[in-house]
């Protein structure tokens, strides 16, 4: 007897039942010879995206800006840098998106603009300018010291003194991106009208950066030491010399993501429910959870990193999904991602042997999963060259490994110079995995048993299988501690997942009797009925098996 489940998956808006692709934009297709990726070389690559089986595509910004952090310093919220192209293009994009059916989400910025922003320019020109107050300005200490101890994530301190009118101004990042002041109303209502700006040319949901930023402590009061370093997901120096308690997630972030949640629900319609997921660094569940809003008014989903951090052993990903089903709201979807722009290639965090087992886990989960671009391929972190070192992250706090470079090389489509990502000749901006001509799209799309392939077929399979698409959870107990084992459940229709995430084979028996139907596997090496009552998981395997009907032993 199946209870408590869900049916229907098509009653699921796009944005639960679906899967998100992030692309950066910058090493996705080179459409003109720059060297750099950009909107034209995304159209011409959406067939892939539709092959591929993807629901939404995610795009990290591409607007104006002078690049200090790569387009996470924007210098105008309303157009397209020409290094990706042109308003119309990324219409262009939209349009051929939609007609294959696939959604849009844009990154959206909305904690700091670049320095170079007319906003900012006009903000530090003098004291008594009326956008002033539109950042985030205080008066040196007596000694001349920063208002407080806050730090840049990416080293010194979260302030830089303005010699001209003798003011410090916020920075969360870098001193090129100096932090808007969400209390000024104005501000405000600039940020959702640049949301407006969007979803009236048609997009279907934004990915809002740093979310938890926006709102700090109005009183600016110092963080607390921790003394417990090494909490963050990445080593990050200094920045994990303090506990981020005072810098954001204000509780009037609360009642600010509820006007913006407003201003995204006016453009729902039937046809397109628009939607809005927060990048959300928050690892304690209840905490995290609170962002979905208690009228679940707020995110549709902050942004679940739990998986970036947990240790990579069964044990430590199965309490992290436990811990997530357990705090989540009534009502509310979870999300799960295991790779991004910022941090490791999965491959390279859990060890080429395991890339297909995580991409098993990701893509049966309940929750919607986000792949970054290449993940598909199992691409692993290049080794950068320090004089090709781009990343200011890197750059500033060198040593330690916080430059993100290595996971942001261009896309490999193919064994010709430049992998296809750019013609050949041209400088890539970074330079090319030393693997591409062995790991890329071609090669893998004719071979069987490639991970591509694999990640093609979870996708198709959580179409054609509402259970994996919307269906409960539940993990099975009894187990190896060295395998996670779970189940996904609609009224109809039960499958058992099985993953093992050593290199070493694992025997156990399953609380169901008889036998099952294997879906795939990460060696594409079973078919028929398989035993439930005696299962055997190979070194770094992973299996899906359809258990629909079976009984509990
Ligand atoms: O603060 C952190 C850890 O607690 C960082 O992980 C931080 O949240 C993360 O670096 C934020 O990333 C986002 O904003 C940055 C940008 O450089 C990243 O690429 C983006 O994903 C500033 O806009």
């Amino acid at each position: 007897m199946i209870e408590n489940v869900q049916t229907d998956a098509d009653s699921f808006p796009w944005w639960k039942r679906g899967v998100i692709y992030q692309i950066y934009p910058r090493s996705f297709q080179d459409s003109n010879g720059d060297g750099t990726g950009d909107l034209r070389g995304i159209t011409e690559r959406l067939d892939y995206l539709s092959w591929l089986g993807i629901d939404a595509f995610w795009i990290s910004p591409f607007y104006p800006s002078p690049m200090a952090d790569f387009g996470y310093d924007v210098s105008n919220y309303r157009d397209v840098d020409p290094l990706f192209g042109t308003l119309a293009d990324f219409d262009a994009l939209v349009e051929e998106a939609h007609a294959r059916g696939l959604k849009v989400v844009i990154d959206f910025v909305p904690n700091h603009t670049s320095d170079q922003h007319p906003w900012f320019v006009e903000s530090r020109s003098s004291r008594d300018n009326p956008k002033r107050d539109w950042y985030v300005w205080r008066d040196p200490k007596p000694d001349g010291s920063p208002p407080n101890n806050w730090l840049a994530t990416f080293g010194g301190p979260a302030w830089t003194l303005d010699e001209a009118t003798g003011q410090y101004y916020l920075h969360g990042f870098l001193p090129q991106q100096p932090d808007l002041n969400w209390r000024n109303p104005e501000v405000k209502e600039a940020m959702l009208d640049a949301l407006r700006f969007w979803l009236r040319r048609g997009v279907d949901g934004f990915r809002f950066d740093v979310a938890h930023h926006i709102m700090k402590d109005p009183e600016l009061r110092d963080n607390p030491a921790n003394e417990t370093p090494g909490i963050l997901h990445k080593p990050m120096g200094d920045f994990d010399s303090q506990l981020h308690v005072m810098d954001r997630m204000h509780a009037d972030l609360h009642p600010t993501y509820q006007e913006i949640r407003a201003v995204i629900d006016s453009f729902n319609t039937e046809t397109q429910p628009r939607f809005m997921i927060g990048e959300t660094h928050i690892f304690e569940p209840v905490q995290w959870a609170s962002l979905y809003g208690e009228q679940l008014n707020e995110m549709h989903m902050p942004a679940n990193f739990g998986l970036l951090r947990a240790q990579w052993n069964a044990k430590s990903v199965r309490a992290h999904v436990d811990s997530i089903e357990a705090a989540l709201p009534a009502g509310a979807w979870p999300n799960y991602v295991l790779s991004n722009h910022d941090d490791w290639r999965t491959a390279t965090r859990v060890g080429p042997p395991q890339a297909k087992v995580a991409m098993m886990l990701l893509l049966t989960l309940r929750g919607t999963p986000t792949i970054y671009y290449g993940e598909e391929l199992g691409m692993e972190n290049v080794e950068i060259p320090p004089d090709q070192e781009q990343d200011p992250a890197g750059l500033r706090v060198p040593g330690i490994g916080m430059g993100r470079d290595p996971e942001r090389t261009p896309m490999q489509w193919d064994a010709s110079p430049n992998a296809g990502f750019a013609p050949e000749g041209v400088t890539t901006w970074l330079p090319l995995a030393p693997d591409y001509k062995t790991r890329n799209v071609a090669v893998e799309k004719a071979d069987p048993k490639s991970i591509l392939n694999l990640t093609n077929e979870l996708l198709e399979l959580r179409k054609s299988h509402p259970a994996l698409a919307v269906g409960d959870y539940a993990a099975i107990d009894g187990v190896p501690d060295e395998c996670f084992v779970y189940t996904r459940s609609t009224a109809g229709q039960r499958v058992l997942i099985a993953l093992n995430l050593t290199n070493q084979e694992h025997q156990f028996t399953l609380p169901y009797t008889g036998t099952g139907q294997v879906v795939t596997s990460t060696g594409k090496d079973r078919t028929g009925k398989i035993s439930l009552t005696f299962m055997v998981l190979q070194p770094n395997e992973g299996i899906l098996i359809d258990i629909t009907g079976a009984k509990l032993a």
